[in-house]
């Protein structure tokens, strides 16, 4: 039996970016999270090129957790809203006057025949990059490929950082290309989305860098099956119904469908999705008005990112405040997201934009255009700014970056 003032329940990228920032205001936090590593995601798709280690991408969480904020290792097993309690699953019960919901997204990976098995598999050839637990074979079977089908794919349902399926592939292609490798592979990029980026500006440049590679795209198209002793993948035609087809495959990178943990579906704080029921500029729960929701679990109708787990820190931070305050709330998040398209091992396009799929760029130069200083900034000073900055609750995305480079231009 635990009680506090405030809970944070998760300890990823959002739970402890609200705990560096709440701890500065409010002694009497509590934060649930039950793994003892924290891995800094974004930095997978270069573990997956070979460009970092996993043990560069990870920390401890003891080491990420504010001093004074209370870690439970625990899970959220239910939550009781009406009642303010949530219980864990060592069957503790933790009361809190204020929440905020953090749980990220849940990989459901029996959503595909076969896909648990041949990831597992050592040999497959089958691998993902959105899991610490697989993201190292990613490398591995890069460099031990030798010919043929080269198939990345993006599942039908929402993700997170919807750039990631294709960037390892753009890193495939260039590795192979250095490695004179490239005139033995097919490289073939399979979605379920319509076109192969959300935002019109970027969507465009990337598929001219995928006919000018000769990278084939088909969309619409689904990975349903794998099986790993024949090396075939399945794929449904989303558009056409009982249409499928099956693909041999030497590398077979798959992006794992995604949903909202099991917990909130079941609770009712989620809404008919499934998802953390939040309003999308305040971020305050629909119907419990002393709970909160940052990142992936919530239903904003963002692209799932740690960029937008930045913007939307501080306007949580601001209006939980007003709210503990009995005052009225106001500030308002704007959908801010970004996704460092990484298209090889020197470039990288730098997409950036809102809730109305407006480009919102930060440096006043074309981002959409392969730039090597946007994979510099990736490879090197995004990892800085999420461990130094962002972990210790003092960033709160570009917009200021922005504001300042774009003074007297706009
Ligand atoms: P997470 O950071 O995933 O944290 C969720 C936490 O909740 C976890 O620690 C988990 O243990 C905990 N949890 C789950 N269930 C429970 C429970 N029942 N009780 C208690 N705790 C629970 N973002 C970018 O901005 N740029 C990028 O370039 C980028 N690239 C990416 C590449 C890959 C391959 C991946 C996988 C992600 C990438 N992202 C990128 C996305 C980014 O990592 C996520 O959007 C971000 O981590 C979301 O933060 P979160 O707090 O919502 O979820
Ligand atoms: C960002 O703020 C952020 O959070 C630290 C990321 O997550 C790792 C990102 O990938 C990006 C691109 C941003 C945006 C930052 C700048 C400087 C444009």
């Amino acid at each position: 039996q635990h009680s506090c003032k405030l809970l944070i329940v998760g300890g990823g990228s959002g739970g402890c970016t609200m705990a560096a920032k709440l701890s500065k205001y409010e002694r009497d936090v509590i934060i649930l999270e039950p793994n003892d590593t924290h891995y800094y995601q974004p930095m997978f798709t270069l573990i997956g090129g070979g460009m970092k280690t996993i043990s560069q991408s990870r920390s401890s969480t003891k080491s990420v957790i504010p001093k004074n904020v209370n870690w439970i290792q625990d899970r959220v097993k239910s939550f009781n809203p009406k009642v303010n309690i949530v219980t864990t699953s060592n069957g503790d019960i933790i009361n809190y006057d204020y929440m905020v919901v953090s749980i990220g997204l849940q990989y459901n990976y029996d959503q595909i025949i076969g896909l648990r098995e041949a990831l597992d598999e050592k040999d497959s050839g089958v691998c993902t990059n959105y899991s610490s637990q697989y993201v190292e074979k990613t490398y591995q079977i890069l460099q031990n490929f030798n010919g043929g089908n080269a198939i990345f794919t993006f599942p039908n349902t929402p993700i997170k950082c919807a750039g990631a399926p294709q960037k390892i592939m753009y890193i495939t292609e260039d590795y192979l290309r250095r490695n004179g490798k490239r005139n033995k592979a097919n490289i073939i990029y399979k979605t379920s989305t319509p076109a192969i980026f959300g935002v019109k500006k970027y969507a465009q440049k990337l598929q001219q860098i995928c006919n000018a590679r000769n990278i084939e795209v088909g969309t619409r198209q689904n990975l349903i099956k794998i099986d790993a002793t024949q090396n075939k993948a399945t794929f449904e035609f989303l558009d056409i119904p009982n249409k499928t087809e099956s693909l041999e495959y030497s590398m077979l990178h798959v992006t794992p469908p995604m949903g909202p943990p099991d917990v909130l579906i079941k609770s009712s704080l989620s809404n008919s999705a499934g998802y953390l029921d939040v309003d999308p500029y305040t971020l305050r729960h629909n119907v419990y008005g002393n709970i909160f929701g940052i990142g992936d679990c919530t239903s904003c109708p963002t692209s799932k990112t740690g960029a937008a787990v930045a913007a939307q820190s501080i306007i949580v931070l601001k209006n939980i405040i007003n709210v503990m305050n009995g005052k009225n709330i106001k500030d308002k998040y704007d959908g801010y997201t970004s996704c460092p398209l990484v298209t090889g091992y020197s470039k990288c396009i730098l997409a950036e934009f809102d809730y109305n799929l407006k480009p919102l760029e930060t440096f006043p130069i074309n981002q959409g255009n392969e730039l090597r200083s946007m994979l510099l900034m990736k490879k090197h000073a995004l990892p800085f700014i999420y461990w130094n900055i962002m972990l210790k609750g003092y960033w709160n995305g570009p917009k200021m970056i922005r504001k300042i480079m774009h003074f007297g231009l706009d």
